[in-house]
């Protein structure tokens, strides 16, 4: 671990003893994932093969009338994935046919804890005994794995094993859900953001082409997110990674290829190891209304240094990246901490854009250090 980071989460750490934060102690719930993989080499399409696979669809003879093949944008949408890929469209009118909008789905996108729930209790949720002794366990049995990604990608082990853990309770906890059905109800039930659920639904179902997946047979979270990493498809595709270089990318059951890939995502966003990452601040009151508007403002570094000095932000903080951010988290019932964030506190919101997660992994990682 470089210098800089620990002086970081030093302070970090300083900072929530400070406000007698006290971890609350829960045994989350474990399961497995019935994910079943191909063995096939996922770089090859092979159409016809994935046509036999699909026959099971065809078997079930379980239809809605309500299915969301009766719905003129997922013709559509068909219409697209047959022109712009060459995809079977009878297979994805039977897929289509075999699945219905899937409320629970809608309720939960609504009412992300990351979004609705305060810090203070949101963290309690990660930053817990359980957690953080799995964590130093993980990162001890696949110490091989977490110095080959530091050393290729530039990525610490904590950090790696900390979103891990977030994630999925370091693999355990990959989701059970039908990624299809929470994918197509969340691309034509959720008009908010149906243009990015569409795209990863057809991301969705080229890889399930690419890797010879069963449609309907992938198991996952209630938003599509896949793995031990919950990468979403279109990540999977694009930045998952065959660490242990067995010939296939596999994010259920290879720890190294989730590391390997966590790795690889955060060096695609930027990460870099020898920058600080945050530093606890408390801004002057009496220049409130300078920065009050800069709190939690963006998702990018807003400022240098010297430009939050001279708005009274961060007066005794003489080392940190060249650009921050100001970040605000209500610690305690009526209570907020203020912290100044360098670049990396911002590329861990690339994999979830929420400020309490970014610090709750933040967190994680500084508690499993060994
Ligand atoms: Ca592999």
């Amino acid at each position: 671990m470089r210098p800089l980071l620990i002086i970081g989460i030093a302070y970090f750490l300083t900072a929530c003893s400070q406000d007698g934060l006290q971890a609350q102690v829960s045994e989350p719930e474990v399961q497995k994932s019935t994910q079943t993989l191909a063995l096939l080499d996922s770089t090859k399409l092979n159409t016809t093969k994935h046509k036999d696979l699909s026959e099971n669809l065809h078997k079930n003879d379980q239809r809605f009338s309500t299915s969301y093949a009766a719905k003129p944008d997922v013709q559509a949408f068909i219409k697209k994935m047959v022109n712009s890929h060459q995809y079977d469209g009878e297979l994805l009118q039977v897929a289509f046919s075999k699945i219905q909008p899937r409320k629970k789905t809608i309720t939960k996108s609504n009412n992300q804890p990351e979004v609705i729930t305060p810090y203070y209790k949101y963290r309690t949720r990660f930053v817990e005994r359980s957690r953080i002794r799995e964590g130093k366990r993980f990162i001890q049995k696949n110490q091989k794995w977490l110095e080959k990604a530091q050393k290729e990608y530039g990525v610490n082990a904590e950090i790696i094993a900390a979103l891990i853990g977030v994630e999925t309770f370091y693999g355990r906890i990959t989701g059970k859900k039908d990624v299809f059905t929470s994918l197509a109800t969340l691309a034509f039930d959720y008009p908010r953001r149906a243009e990015y659920f569409q795209s990863e639904l057809e991301a969705y179902l080229l890889l399930a082409r690419e890797n010879e997946w069963q449609i309907g047979n992938t198991k996952g979270s209630y938003s599509g997110a896949l793995g031990m990493t919950q990468f979403m498809p279109s990540n999977y595709r694009k930045l998952a990674v065959d660490f242990d270089q067995d010939g296939k990318v596999d994010l259920w059951h290879s720890v190294p290829d989730a590391i390997g890939s966590v790795a690889n995502y955060l060096r695609h966003h930027g990460w870099q190891d020898d920058r600080g990452i945050i530093v606890m601040s408390t801004p002057h009151e009496a220049s409130k209304t300078k920065w009050e508007a800069w709190i939690n403002k963006g998702r990018k570094p807003a400022k240098s240094l010297a430009e939050w000095h001279a708005i009274g932000v961060g007066k005794e903080i003489t080392q940190l990246g060249r650009q921050t951010g100001l970040i605000g988290l209500q610690v305690g019932d009526a209570k907020y901490n203020y912290w100044l964030a360098d670049e990396n506190f911002f590329v861990i919101m690339r994999y979830n854009p929420s400020r309490r997660y970014s610090m709750a992994v933040l967190e994680l990682a500084k508690e499993i250090r060994l």
